[in-house]
């Protein structure tokens, strides 16, 4: 299986949820930046209060902070990974692009989980998380749009883009994920 992977897909696809599925069964490190900016948040630290703000609105935190927290993690670790919810930029793609260079670990897929709008709006309001509120929702969804969807194409360049029907419960779309992987 491949061992080197990438969540990509609008904010409620799933990634998360298949991402710690996937790297606890095959043992691989599960990098979200989400997961790590709200560890920040939650520890008070001066990062996490500037992470709070900008979370809480729906936009995205700057290339350089998340990138530093990333560069930490991935460096340290060889034995395969699963990032999810990173990179969300172009800047963030090209920054990851040369890191993954440099430690000689190219990535084998990128899985983008694919999910009408609609149905993500409910399932982000039904999880009820602290930026999960319908406006927010909707602004994050724009910003996906308009930021991280150029992603699709940078990574079909590359040749390693597998696209996912998101929709069905969880274990069907792990299976669809697992048999893209082979
Ligand atoms: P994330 O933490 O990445 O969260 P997300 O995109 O909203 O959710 P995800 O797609 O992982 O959905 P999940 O599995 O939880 O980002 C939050 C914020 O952090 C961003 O808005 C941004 O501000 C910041 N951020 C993170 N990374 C960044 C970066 N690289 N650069 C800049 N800023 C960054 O699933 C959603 C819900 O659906 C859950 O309740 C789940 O239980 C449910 N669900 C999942 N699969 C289902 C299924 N098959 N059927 C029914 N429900 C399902």
């Amino acid at each position: 299986m491949k061992k080197r992977l990438l969540f990509l897909g609008p904010p409620g696809a799933g990634k998360g949820t298949q991402a710690v599925r996937l790297s606890s069964k095959n043992d691989l490190l599960h990098l979200s930046t989400g997961d790590l900016l709200r560890a920040e948040v939650a520890a008070g630290t001066s990062l996490g209060t500037q992470a709070a703000e900008i979370m809480n609105r729906g936009e995205l935190v700057s290339d350089s902070l998340v990138l530093s927290i990333v560069e930490n993690k991935l460096s340290s670790f060889s034995k395969g990974w699963v990032l999810d919810g990173f990179p969300r930029t172009l800047a963030q793609a090209e920054a990851l692009d040369l890191l993954l260079k440099t430690i000689n670990q190219p990535i084998q897929a990128v899985v983008l989980i694919e999910l009408d709008d609609e149905l993500l709006v409910t399932r982000l309001l039904d999880r009820g998380r602290e930026d999960d509120n319908e406006d927010v929702i909707r602004h994050r969804l724009k910003v996906y749009k308009e930021k991280t969807a150029p992603l699709v194409d940078h990574f079909k360049k590359q040749g390693v883009l597998q696209a996912i029907q998101g929709s069905g419960d969880i274990e069907t779309i792990a299976s669809r994920i697992e048999a893209s992987l082979i």
